[in-house]
């Protein structure tokens, strides 16, 4: 669970608060281009994993930090930086290969983004999926997820995009006869089956147009993508 999700409506808004007192006092932190450099007291929280991401038998540095910008606007309180640096961990001096900031690509808010790189169609090379919150209502989950190929570390390809999550079951700007409460996986054997030509989600539905299903509906969803270098 994301920090801000896990965080009832009143801490929040104490936290935004708190975020408005602290620009006052120390004004707007300057994201910076590479996730290593965020100043520790903006980091609200930080991972730090490895995986060979373009199958050369090195792997390579994973790193995601969500920052605290204290921007006035709330959407762009925080930023979510990824970025992928050569080397192994301890990779500090690695160079950053590439980056992303979802706000600022995406122009939407972000928070609590999670990343796992993951060989989703078994041609031994990990897969980047990258997954974030988008809500900035802790009674409403809105994740949004892509998925990343390296084949070049510097220029990776976005194979796909779409809603990974979204839970209106509790949120009241939603109407109760549209809530939704909607998860998103892979079908890790049906995506190998594929051999790199599609992805296969399973999306697992626990309400739709308001009416709770229980069990929840399996739907799944065949994607076509080139995963493997052409
Ligand atoms: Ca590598
Ligand atoms: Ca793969």
């Amino acid at each position: 669970m994301s920090p801000i999700r896990s965080l009832t409506p009143r801490l929040l808004a104490l936290l935004l608060a708190g975020q408005a007192i602290a620009l006052a006092v120390e004004g707007v932190v300057t994201v910076p281009p590479d996730p290593r450099q965020v100043p520790v007291a903006a980091r609200m929280n930080y991972t730090r994993s490895s995986a060979d991401l373009d199958g050369d038998g090195v792997a390579e540095t994973l790193v995601i930090v969500t920052a605290i910008t204290r921007e006035k606007d709330p959407a762009k309180g925080t930023e979510v930086i990824v970025g992928v640096i050569a080397g192994k961990v301890p990779a500090d001096k690695g160079a950053l290969l590439w980056s992303r900031h979802l706000v600022a690509v995406t122009g939407r808010p972000a928070h609590g983004g999670d990343l796992q790189a993951l060989d989703i169609d078994g041609d031994r090379r990990n897969e980047l999926i990258l997954t974030w919150d988008r809500s900035l209502t802790a009674e409403k989950v809105d994740r949004w997820g892509e998925i990343w190929v390296f084949d070049d570390l510097s220029h990776p390809r976005k194979v796909w995009e779409g809603q990974w999550e979204l839970d209106t079951r509790k949120d009241p700007e939603t109407p109760v006869g549209s809530r939704e409460f909607m998860k998103r996986s892979i079908d890790y054997g049906a995506t190998r089956k594929a051999a790199g030509r599609a992805i296969v989600f399973s999306k697992s539905y626990g309400m739709t147009a308001g009416r709770a299903l229980n069990p929840p509906r399996l739907v799944a969803e065949r994607v076509d993508v080139g995963l493997r270098t052409p």
